[in-house]
């Protein structure tokens, strides 16, 4: 038993060694073309949804109509607005969009990843919007 645990722990040591040798010409050349993964969790994505709720609703009056809408989720509008009452509440909205993120998280696990954002693009699903695109300091005061 005892020399069972000793060459277990020779393994592991052997591939701790092998995993911290330089890296090949290939690995470099990957790491000079590095794209960071894509990653959005649930949360992000959440708090996007809502700022972007704010910045569509020019009018400030806690519901998005069909001309505050951009042009491509017009064709939604029917689908997005439950309760056809010919208004997008600020409900309505974000539990399609939340509807979106899930439908795109394929693992279930509350991120939307690179491989998942590309999994879409091939079902010609369009970009779920980012952080990037809805940054927290450029919510529009309310008066
Ligand atoms: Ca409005
Ligand atoms: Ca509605």
């Amino acid at each position: 038993m005892r020399v069972m645990v000793v060459i277990a722990g020779a393994l592991a040591l052997a591939a701790c060694s092998g995993r911290a040798k330089e890296p090949s010409a290939e690995e470099q050349a990957a790491l000079a073309n590095y794209v960071p993964p894509f990653v959005m969790s649930r949360l992000d994505f959440g708090g996007v949804v809502e700022r972007r709720f704010r910045r569509l609703d020019v009018n400030h009056d806690d519901k998005l109509t069909r001309n505050e809408l951009p042009k491509r989720l017009v064709a939604r509008f029917e689908q997005i607005d439950r309760n056809k009452d010919g208004a997008i509440s600020n409900e309505e909205w974000s539990a399609w969009m939340m509807g979106r993120f899930d439908a795109q998280d394929i693992n279930h696990d509350g991120t939307v990843t690179s491989d998942e954002r590309e999994r879409a693009r091939e079902l010609h699903e369009t970009d779920l919007p980012t952080p990037a695109e809805e940054p927290a300091n450029t919510i529009a005061p309310r008066n």
